[in-house]
């Protein structure tokens, strides 16, 4: 039978190489190994809470330097064994499907799977558990986005990738569709490298990013950022960015389906990523009819769980707010309720005008007016289509005309 190796005599170079073929087995893409040095990142970090480009995410400034100096969240901690594990359910023409059409639910692709929180700390325990096989008890402790961690400065440290200009991490083989997770470990393990940034010229991140929240290259202020109106935020959407997040109702894609080293990513082979209930393209009103009951059963298990029933109904009457009549999606209609047009919307909407929560009232009724608004902007439009086209301006007829009351002017059959 194996025996664990006395501590003295363990060869860590050799140790660190089975920990990465252990890794490549349990499904991670790649593990790698950083120091505890995270002085950059933790200038940088003290700049953005200065700024309070953290809104209302209280958690990330109130550990103070445990963040930033791994030793002080766990004593003892010499090393960070960080790995790294692909999500991307599907094709990325799919999401942009789904983005393009107003009225389904854009759902980030993170989202859509098993709660990543889950599957990452349980694979990592695994990883944990092997290595002690290996070398008998040793000082570690697991994370996913579960403790004030740094993980991207990490991941960015032992050469994962680069953090691109809007500060997500990628690389140039998969991409930036994968999670981050780590073990602090006390065992001495060689240190891998960095790599090279690639990001150059381009810009196309900031451009496209629907809200301008990458305010400079790197720099992200969460505040205005679809991901942390919809997940993080706990009241009111602000009503000047509304009409940005689109039919996003659960996070955001666009800055990384927009980055061209995207084009290499891979669909994830983890079971656990598996899209659930079709959520990757239902219609906003199938959505919003979910009651309580069945947004716990539909999200069982999933990370759209944490932001609760309330929170999900405040997001979709955005999102129905910004749900545009397009003909086109009629053909494309997915069921009964998406071929019913703008009616089906404006119904959605009133049934939960008298929903007991303020929140929800407060963004419905913005929905509305937001419908009622257009509607009164078509007419108007075509009213001032209708007159061009029955009389030049300056005739009596066209000037003595109202706005509108879409009825043919006399003399026109
Ligand atoms: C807070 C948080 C958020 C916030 C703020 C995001 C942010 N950029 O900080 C919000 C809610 C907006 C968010 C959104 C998302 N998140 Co998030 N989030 C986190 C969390 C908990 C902390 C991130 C953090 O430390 N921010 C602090 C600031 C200071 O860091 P930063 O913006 O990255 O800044 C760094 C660099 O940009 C650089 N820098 C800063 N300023 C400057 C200036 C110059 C000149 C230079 C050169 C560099 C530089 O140094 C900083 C420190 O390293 C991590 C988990 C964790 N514990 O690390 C997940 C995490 C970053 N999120 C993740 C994901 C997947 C997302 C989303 C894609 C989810 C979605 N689809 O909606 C979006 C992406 C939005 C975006 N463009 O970043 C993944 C990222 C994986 C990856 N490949 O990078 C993480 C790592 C979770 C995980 N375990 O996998 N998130
Ligand atoms: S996730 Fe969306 S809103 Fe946030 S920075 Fe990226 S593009 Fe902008
Ligand atoms: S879109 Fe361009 S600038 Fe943004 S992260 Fe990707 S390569 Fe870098």
């Amino acid at each position: 039978m194996h025996q664990p190796a006395t501590r003295h005599s363990i060869d860590h170079r050799a140790l660190a190489e089975l920990i990465k073929a252990w890794g490549a087995q349990l499904g991670f893409a790649r593990i790698k190994v950083s120091d505890v040095d995270l002085a950059e990142a933790e200038r940088h970090l003290g700049d953005w809470l200065a700024r309070g480009f953290h809104g209302e995410m209280a958690y990330m400034s109130k550990h103070g330097r445990k963040r930033t100096r791994p030793a002080a969240l766990v004593d003892g901690t010499l090393r960070v064994i960080t790995a790294r594990m692909d999500y991307l359910p599907q094709r990325m023409d799919a999401a942009q499907a789904a983005l393009n059409d107003s009225r389904i639910g854009y759902i980030s692709r993170y989202a859509l799977g098993r709660d990543y929180h889950k599957v990452m700390r349980r694979k990592l325990q695994q990883l944990a558990t092997r290595i002690s096989g290996e070398v008998g008890d040793f000082g570690y402790r697991a994370f996913c986005d579960s403790a004030p961690v740094m993980e991207k400065a990490l991941a960015q440290k032992s050469g994962h990738g680069w953090i691109g200009k809007h500060t997500n991490l990628l690389n140039r083989e998969s991409g930036s569709w994968f999670f981050l997770g780590e073990l602090y470990t006390d065992l001495p393990l060689p240190v891998d490298a960095p790599v090279a940034a690639h990001c150059g010229s381009c810009a196309a991140c900031i451009d496209i990013c629907p809200t301008r929240a990458i305010v400079a290259p790197y720099q992200l202020d969460a505040r205005r950022c679809i991901s942390y109106l919809t997940i993080e935020l706990h009241g009111s959407i602000p009503t000047h960015l509304r009409k940005h997040v689109g039919n996003r109702i659960f996070g955001c894609d666009d800055c990384q389906l927009v980055c061209p080293w995207n084009r290499y990513a891979q669909v994830t082979a983890q079971p656990d990523f598996v899209i659930r209930h079709g959520l990757d393209a239902r219609a906003l009103t199938a959505l919003f009819a979910w009651d309580e009951r069945d947004f716990e059963r539909y999200t069982e298990g999933s990370a759209i769980r944490r932001i609760g029933h309330v929170r999900w109904l405040r997001n979709i009457a955005v999102a129905l707010g910004n749900a545009r009549d397009q003909k086109a999606h009629d053909q494309n209609a997915r069921d009964e309720d998406d071929a019913r047009g703008d009616g089906a919307i404006i119904d959605a909407l009133r049934s939960r005008q008298t929903h007991p929560s303020e929140l929800v009232r407060e963004h419905v009724d913005w929905a509305l007016a937001q419908h009622a608004g257009r509607a009164a902007a078509t007419i108007a439009d075509d009213c001032a289509a209708t007159t061009r086209m029955i009389a030049p301006p300056r005739t009596a007829v066209a000037a003595r005309r109202p706005p509108c009351d879409r009825s043919p002017p006399a003399g026109i059959d």
